[in-house]
């Protein structure tokens, strides 16, 4: 089932996500719908909050060498934290909640992540490149955080301006 994406200036998508103590069927179905959502709007990465759902939960699904998004691929993140960060990536990151923006962020090159999958089993996972700018991206839904938080200051007046031109336009 697809849901409906919560974006910018939706104050949900700026509260905390709880952590999931329940690893039920309930949870598991929830997860389907967020991956359902994730592919019908084009996107590599959900989380929980941007469907409303303020619970530390998210999904990320890349594309591989033959550009084909493969759900073997998959990652559900439950309850994540990171053990490790090191050095720096740049990446234009854009965003389901900030339709139609792109914009350049600075993030931790190399990631080692602890979490919890669907059924509660606890895993790690170590990352680079766009994988590693994917989970700090969506990590930082968990906590109410966008990644137009993380751009420069003129970057960031710059899209307040056009943003509410866009949603002036939009009315
Ligand atoms: C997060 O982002 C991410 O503006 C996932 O019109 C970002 O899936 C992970 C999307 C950067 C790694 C690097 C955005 C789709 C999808 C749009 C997305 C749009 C349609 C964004
Ligand atoms: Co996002």
């Amino acid at each position: 089932m697809v849901l409906e994406i919560l974006t910018y200036p939706d104050k949900r998508l700026f509260d905390k996500g709880e952590e999931v103590k329940v690893f039920d069927e309930k949870l598991g179905l929830f997860l389907d719908d967020m991956y359902d959502t994730m592919i019908a709007k084009n996107g590599i990465g959900l989380a929980a909050l941007q469907v409303g759902k303020p619970i530390r939960a998210f999904i990320v699904n890349l594309v591989n060498e033959q550009d084909i998004q493969d759900k073997n691929d998959l990652y559900e993140i439950i309850n994540p934290k990171f053990i490790k960060k090191d050095g720096e990536i740049v990446y234009q990151e854009g965003c389901l909640s900030v339709p139609g923006y792109y914009e350049d962020v600075k993030r931790a090159a190399n990631v080692l992540l602890e979490y919890q999958d669907r059924f509660g089993n606890t895993k790690t996972l170590e990352a680079d490149g766009l994988l590693a700018v994917a989970l700090q991206h969506e990590n930082d839904h968990l906590d109410g955080h966008l990644f137009i938080e993380r751009i420069g200051f003129n970057k960031r007046k710059k899209f307040d301006k056009e943003y509410k031109k866009n949603s002036k336009k939009a009315i």
